[in-house]
């Protein structure tokens, strides 16, 4: 770290309180901020971490009404629960607040406020979509209608999920209250605009030349935001639920989320230091140019914090901006996009009851999958293969066989090193380098390669024990063994080190089981952390196998909800024009009795049917359901067929008619027949 900060604020986005918080946002933003912020402290760093939830906004508005509960219970009943799952995850925290706190609306409006005195806004009256009927000005999200470019019926006013078009709800053909059905109006409406274009020039100063090294998403969002030029934003909304625009004339207006949101880091600050005085003052933690600031987020809140809110700070007057905004990318899990709405994730809650005690495995995984640079995809199968594979035969194997000979041979206690093999030196020069280049790499915030970094530590120690053999050496030169035990115990308490930034209950076991009372950062790399003599603790495993039933149960779990999903979104195809009933007869709908059926060679699709058609010669249809059935299935049962179908040859063999079949939602097709044992040949209608 750069040697003119003196201490580091650490922000991670707020995350609305609008549902759960699912893998996604473990991986995308708190897991990164939490090593970070770990490995700050164990380097004896002053730093604090703040958090909070983000309890204004439409989210929680329309969560509300969908549950038929107050805003207030929604915001409530979710604010706990992330908080509870942040605790359970050891997302560390110094101060977990919200934004429906007094000190945050005071601290907020103050801020509006100050602007607003000076004249930093800019005021505009706009013409806005208003439903009469509810008495509401509408959101962007809350718009829906008719997209004007691939004409999906239900197009969003900012965006069009079918085409990705991204639309203004101006261009929507026959705008309505998304919640309400209800038509709009346009209708007037005063706000205030934080002239953006005006911070241009200095903002691309300060972040193009200035923030070089930043990673390359976020440098690349704020250069394509900045080429196409900032205009003016709107920080107020109408709306009845956030922080009352303080300024008369405004009821029935707020300020707009993202104006007040990131202003909640500060209040979440001034919260913190306020209840300890040995912090000092909030002040110091934002406005001193001592201070680092660093703010963690997800790649969709790149332009608010690298953007918007610096303009913001930079208006005020007394406020430091971040030093550097490390975003990542977003996860997808089981190769599909997470998605809250549609219940479509790994809610943290869930995982925690359903893999009891398996914090540090999902942290693991997240972190060696994270998507610093590009998506990344969650499988249940990799994880279980990280689980198994990298953390239980590697990590956890190691330091096992460590502990477990320590007990063995020496009741717990660390045996003495005796002279040192090229082997013993080879392994212990391999600790050397170990602090600089996870340092070099957690100040670069390369979280994955960090991690990577000391799993390749435990490797080393893993290989160490397998080549030396220490439970054959013993029988032959059980000294030797003194020094092969010594070495590995020194290794593991690299380990404890090492991975408590990315894992730390495990890290707090195995320093329990080694009796490290006090460590730190410092100490990585050295090789006598476990003086000769001291007496450990009994070992216990550090990671257990994750069984297959767990995953498959996980998997069904997603399918499942995918299953619910399409079922749900399913609409009836709209019917088609009428036909009069002398075309209707035209068509010879029939029953048929299936005699036999088989499949085609060659076609994956197709069944070949023999049908007793009533005419007394065998009729053979040809139908594409294969996928389905097993054609035994299908002997013996009644069928409906067309029986004027015009003749078709398909791979070789001549179909006579057409068996009707219905198509399910999910294109799966079923075949048709008949309530009743009716005669074969009987005709439909
Ligand atoms: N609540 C958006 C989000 O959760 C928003 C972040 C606020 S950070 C100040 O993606
Ligand atoms: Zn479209």
């Amino acid at each position: 770290m750069d040697k003119k900060f003196k201490r580091t604020t650490v922000t991670a986005a707020l995350p609305y309180a609008n549902g759960p918080v699912h893998i996604g946002h473990l991986a995308g933003v708190y897991v990164p901020a939490d090593i970070y912020v770990r490995y700050l402290r164990l380097k004896g760093r002053d730093v604090i971490f703040v958090g909070g939830s983000d309890e204004h906004g439409v989210p929680v508005t329309i969560r509300a009404r969908k549950e038929g509960i107050t805003v207030q219970e929604v915001v409530d009943r979710y604010h706990y629960l992330i908080k509870d799952s942040f605790e359970k995850f050891g997302i560390s925290f110094d101060v977990y607040s919200r934004t429906t706190s007094d000190t945050h609306h005071k601290l907020a409006s103050d801020f509006f406020r100050k602007l607003y005195d000076e004249g930093k806004f800019v005021e505009q009256v706009t013409e806005q979509f208003y439903d009469e009927a509810t008495g509401h000005f509408l959101t962007d999200r809350n718009i829906r209608g008719e997209c004007p470019r691939c004409h999906a019926p239900e197009a969003y006013g900012d965006q069009c999920e079918k085409c990705g078009a991204t639309l203004s709800p101006e261009e929507l053909i026959n705008p309505y209250n998304a919640e309400t059905g209800n038509p709009l109006v346009k209708r007037e409406t005063k706000h205030w605009y934080l002239p953006l274009d005006k911070d241009q020039q200095w903002l691309e100063q300060w972040i193009l030349q200035e923030h070089k090294e930043w990673r390359s998403n976020v440098y690349g969002q704020c250069k394509s935001w900045l080429d196409g030029g900032l205009r003016p934003r709107a920080v107020t909304r109408d709306l009845d639920w956030g922080i009352p625009v303080p300024v008369e004339g405004a009821d029935g207006k707020v300020l707009y989320v993202w104006f007040d949101a990131p202003i909640g880091y500060i209040s979440n600050t001034k919260e913190l230091c306020d209840s300890n005085p040995a912090l000092g003052s909030w002040e110091t933690w934002w406005k001193d140019p001592e201070t680092r600031l660093v703010h963690f987020i997800g790649k969709d809140n790149i332009v608010f914090h690298c953007i918007v809110f610096p303009a913001m700070l930079k208006a005020h007057g007394d406020y430091i901006l971040p030093d550097n905004v490390p975003s990542n990318e977003f996860l997808n899990l089981e190769g599909n996009k997470i998605s809250t709405s549609k219940n479509y994730a790994v809610w943290l809650n869930e995982y925690l009851v359903e893999l009891p005690n398996r914090q540090d495995e999902l942290r693991y995984v997240l972190t060696a999958n994270a998507p610093e640079t590009k998506d990344n995809d969650f499988t249940w199968a990799d994880f279980q293969a990280r689980c198994n594979n990298e953390l239980v035969a590697v990590y956890g194997n190691f330091v096992n066989r460590a502990l477990q000979l320590t007990q063995k041979y020496y009741a717990g206690v660390v045996p003495a090193c005796g002279a040192l093999t090229d082997y013993d030196r080879e392994t212990l020069a391999e600790f050397d380098g170990v602090k600089e280049k996870l340092e070099q790499l957690l100040e670069g915030f390369k979280f994955r390669e960090a991690q990577k970094e000391a799993m390749n530590l435990a490797r080393i120690g893993n290989k160490y024990i397998a080549d030396c053999e220490p439970w054959k050496v013993i029988k032959t030169d059980p000294e030797r063994v003194k020094t092969i035990i010594y070495i590995s115990l020194q290794l593991t308490a690299n380990l404890a080190i090492a991975f408590e930034p990315f894992l730390p209950f495990s890290s707090q076991r195995l320093r329990e089981m080694l009796a490290m009372e006090s460590f730190s950062w410092e100490q990585l790399g050295q090789t006598n952390l476990l003086a000769m003599g001291k007496q450990l603790a009994t070992p216990s495993l550090l990671f257990s196998k994750i069984e297959d039933d767990i995953i498959a149960a996980q998997i069904q779990k997603l399918e499942d909800t995918i299953k619910a999903n399409e079922e749900a979104a399913y609409k009836a195809a709209p019917v088609k024009e009428d036909v009069s009933f002398e075309d209707f007869e035209k068509l010879d709908i029939r029953v048929g009795l299936v005699k036999a059926c088989e499949k085609i060679k060659k076609s994956k699709k197709l069944l070949k049917f023999t049908l007793d058609d009533g005419s007394g010669q065998d009729r053979t249809i040809l139908s594409g359901i294969a996928q389905w059935y097993e054609p035994e299935q299908l002997v013996g049962k009644r069928v409906l067929f067309i029986a004027n179908f015009e003749p078709r040859k398909m791979m070789g063999e001549e179909s006579q008619g057409m068996i009707l079949s219905a198509v399910n939602y999910n294109g799966d097709l079923s075949v048709t027949t008949t309530l009743g044992d009716v005669k074969p040949g009987s005709q439909v209608g």
